[in-house]
């Protein structure tokens, strides 16, 4: 290891014990906070960190977390040079519209929050980014893919991960193309993700020539889906496209082969992560698809030093689809708090006038991120349109370039 990587390491841990004792595991108010904004000489500066720390999609919520998490307690010691005190305020979204909204506004109630890196569901981040909006505080979302969220006309909005237009168009390409799969069975889970997602990918591979036998929908949370796949079964397509996240995506494979459907299934990022496997069951997902947004981890620019410092950090963790994104999230807004704080002095950067510059800082972020060059086009949509197709082989995702 480099003596500056080994620095690194050190100022990480170092920061630990400090932040151990503002950060808790699930939620609640985080920053070390005296009441009067400041910390000592320090100006008390937060970026509300909100996705499911609990529930059904937990896995991939508390992986931005951690991402964003490691973003802040890397940048902290320097912040404190210019007269920062950075912390984190991470609130439980539960993965739910009106939990959502409560804890967008418990973040933005607290005026040292500048920022949010949320959510995880376009469900979620759609109905919040209103709050923020209202608040003139920006919101960076790490994985919210619905078109919808940042096509509102509010300057304040942002996401680092491509749109279910790229993902959904890729994926019926990809099927009908690359895998000669030529008839689908369509279901989605009626949210805002699961819908646009299936649409996008439904009316691509029609586009394409492609047959969809069926459209059906499905609810979050239901777990029996047995009348849904006899149905599908009598239809006999090649494949079944799921849009939704991976609870019920795996349950829905799991029942589908145990029915004797012989096709795979394939989905969205919702699926991609191996909780989707280990619900389902290996022999089950066998030969499932999944796209997911950008590249993989092995394959981000700074993916292998993220994986080093996530690995000290979190001991006996996963790295999740989106940690990396939380972490880019994060440093963004941190970018930009940097840059305010240079142009008009740290005491400003809680104001409503610093608020509106940090957003501003962040319209014109150009980075070089552990993803790739992060950087926004004139909707707040990232310009990095990577997706990348993973299949299940041997019981775990791999990239199906692999
Ligand atoms: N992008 C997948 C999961 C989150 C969402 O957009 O709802």
């Amino acid at each position: 290891m480099s003596v500056a990587k080994s620095k690194r390491l050190f100022a990480v841990i170092a920061m630990l014990t400090m932040l151990a004792m503002v950060v808790t595991a699930c939620g609640g108010d985080n920053g070390a906070d005296n009441g009067d904004g400041a910390t000592g000489d320090l100006v008390e500066v937060k970026i509300g960190v909100s996705s499911p720390f609990t529930g059904d999609v937990a896995a991939l919520g508390l992986g931005i977390r951690n991402g964003a998490q490691l973003a802040i307690e890397e940048v902290a010691p320097e912040l404190e040079e210019l007269g920062i005190s950075l912390s984190m305020l991470a609130v439980d979204d539960a993965a739910d519209p009106r939990t959502g909204v409560n804890a967008a506004n418990q973040m933005v109630s607290d005026s040292a929050v500048v920022g949010i890196v949320g959510h995880l569901n376009s469900g979620v981040s759609i109905p919040a980014s209103e709050v923020y909006n209202q608040a003139g505080v920006v919101q960076v979302s790490p994985a919210s893919t619905n078109p919808a969220l940042t096509l509102q006309g509010f300057e304040n909005v942002f996401r680092v991960c491509t749109i279910d237009t790229v993902q959904g168009s890729f994926a019926a390409e990809y099927a009908y193309d690359e895998l000669g799969l030529m008839s689908v069975a369509v279901i989605d889970d009626s949210t805002a993700y699961g819908e646009g997602l299936a649409a996008e990918f439904a009316a691509a591979f029609e586009a394409k020539g492609g047959e969809v036998v069926s459209t059906d929908k499905i609810q979050v949370k239901d777990v029996d889906f047995t009348a849904l796949v006899t149905k599908i079964n009598g239809a006999s397509p090649d494949f079944i496209y799921f849009g939704g996240m991976y609870t019920e995506g795996a349950l829905i494979s799991k029942q589908a082969k145990e029915a004797g459907f012989e096709g795979p299934l394939m989905g969205g990022d919702g699926l991609y992560t191996q909780q989707f496997v280990d619900i389902a069951g290996a022999a089950n997902a066998e030969g499932d698809f999944a796209t997911s947004i950008g590249l993989p981890l092995s394959e981000q620019p700074k993916g292998q030093e993220f994986q080093a410092m996530f690995e000290e950090r979190f001991p006996g963790e996963t790295i999740e689809a989106y940690d990396t994104y939380g972490y880019d999230a994060a440093m963004v807004i941190i970018e930009a708090i940097k840059a305010v704080a240079a142009d008009l002095g740290v005491d400003e950067l809680t104001t409503v006038a610093g608020k509106q510059a940090i957003i501003e800082a962040v319209a014109a972020t150009d980075f070089e991120g552990v993803t790739g060059a992060v950087a926004f086009d004139e909707n707040g949509d990232t310009t990095n349109k990577a997706v990348t197709p993973y299949v299940v082989r041997d019981g775990a995702w791999i990239s199906y370039t692999d």
